[in-house]
């Protein structure tokens, strides 16, 4: 069993697709471990997003994530991480397979509805980030 960090980005949430989003998780046999519902100040994103610092599209990004309330989850199951990045889709909506998140619901490349941790390594600090308490 792994564990992975999903994230209900705020277009998302706005858009009342917090219910489908779970819906497609579950449908795909994953188990939601915990759940919360916050809103990031932008220094919070900022650290959450550290390994953006510098970029271009840093400041944007933490601006966005920072815009409104998030549904951060730990999802559990059967290679977790690779899954639920199979079931997002790719960064880049435009990129993004048809019957993905990102692919159906996202509205651009920094409004993409969702995140989901991209290897173990980082599945560990992200689910320590939101949920600290967890093991
Ligand atoms: P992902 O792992 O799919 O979330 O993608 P990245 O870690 O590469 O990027 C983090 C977030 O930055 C993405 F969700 C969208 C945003 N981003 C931009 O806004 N512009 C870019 O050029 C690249 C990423």
């Amino acid at each position: 069993m792994e564990k992975t960090l999903l994230i209900i980005k705020p277009d998302a949430v706005q858009r009342n697709l917090i219910g489908e989003i779970i819906r497609r998780i579950e449908a795909a046999r994953f188990k939601i471990a915990n759940i919360r519902h916050l809103r990031m100040a932008k220094s919070v994103a900022e650290d959450f997003y550290a390994v953006h610092r510098g970029k271009p599209f840093y400041d944007e990004l933490c601006n966005y994530m920072s815009s409104g309330p998030i549904v951060p989850m730990i999802v559990e199951g059967e290679h977790a991480v690779a899954g639920i990045r199979e079931l997002i889709g790719k960064t880049n909506p435009a990129e993004a397979h048809p019957g993905t998140i990102r692919y159906d619901m996202a509205v651009s490349l920094t409004k993409n509805s969702v995140h989901a941790s991209d290897s173990t390594e980082n599945a560990a600090r992200e689910v320590k980030f939101f949920f600290p308490r967890e093991e």
